[in-house]
């Protein structure tokens, strides 16, 4: 999906480690997950273990936590000095049903490398109504495997371009007016005629654009209360 852009070779896995303080203590009974005492209190239990500076510092820190958190799982990122780097280190929340489901997990991971959600074209404000990209509704429309559970969906073009992914090659610009057919964008899988699948820009274009992450988020009623919810 990033043509080769990016990969996650070269993760590494650590812990479990025992955070100081309860579960109580991050998560209130109302409200949100305090995300950075989680941060702080998880990175501070894995430093001896970690080499958070390893390669000029790691691209990101994904945390698992044993249990729910406030109901979501959360992506992002938190800025602060870890083994001698100060930077925003890309960083993601998951309780078991996220770090179980790949999609979910991917959805944080984007909110890490700085995507908005993907939204849809309809107009309202639920963001996690597009059942097509991963970066919004991560369950519906998603295969699902043994091994990975519910597996992530492509993200769209726009968001890939925003990520630097897409060479300039790649790229045909098309003028504000002008009158172009359709024209295949990407394919869902081997060509087989008549499978094949074409996309218009129109229909893939992303009306939001705003640089928010994970934290502003519509309302959770909204979600389907039969998939946890992210954020
Ligand atoms: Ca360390
Ligand atoms: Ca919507
Ligand atoms: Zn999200």
């Amino acid at each position: 999906m990033s043509y080769g852009k990016i990969n996650l070779a070269g993760s590494s896995a650590h812990g479990w480690f025992t955070l100081p303080q309860p579960r109580s203590a991050y998560v209130p009974a109302t409200g949100s997950a305090n995300l950075n005492a989680l941060f702080n209190d998880c990175v501070a239990a894995a430093d001896e273990t970690v080499n958070f500076a390893a390669n000029g510092g790691v691209q990101g820190i994904n945390m698992m936590f044993n249990g729910d958190l406030d109901g979501y799982a959360w992506g992002g990122g938190r800025c602060t000095t870890l083994d001698g780097i100060n930077k925003c280190w890309s960083t993601t929340w998951n309780p078991p049903w996220s770090f179980n489901n790949r999609a979910p997990l991917a959805h944080e991971m984007g909110h890490g490398y700085g995507l908005p959600h993907a939204n849809n074209s309809d107009g309202d404000s639920d963001p996690y109504d597009n059942p097509w990209d991963v970066m919004s509704s991560a369950w519906r429309n998603a295969n699902s495997s043994p091994t990975y559970g519910t597996v992530a969906k492509h993200i769209n073009t726009y968001h890939r371009d925003r990520l630097g992914w897409i060479d300039a090659a790649r790229k045909r610009t098309v003028a504000a007016g002008t009158h172009v057919p359709a024209f295949s964008l990407d394919r869902a899988g081997p060509l087989a005629p008549p499978a094949r699948r074409w996309w218009s820009c129109a229909s893939q274009a992303n009306r939001r654009r705003g640089t928010t992450r994970s934290r502003r988020a519509s309302a959770a009623a909204t979600t389907s209360p039969t998939w946890p919810a992210m954020r």
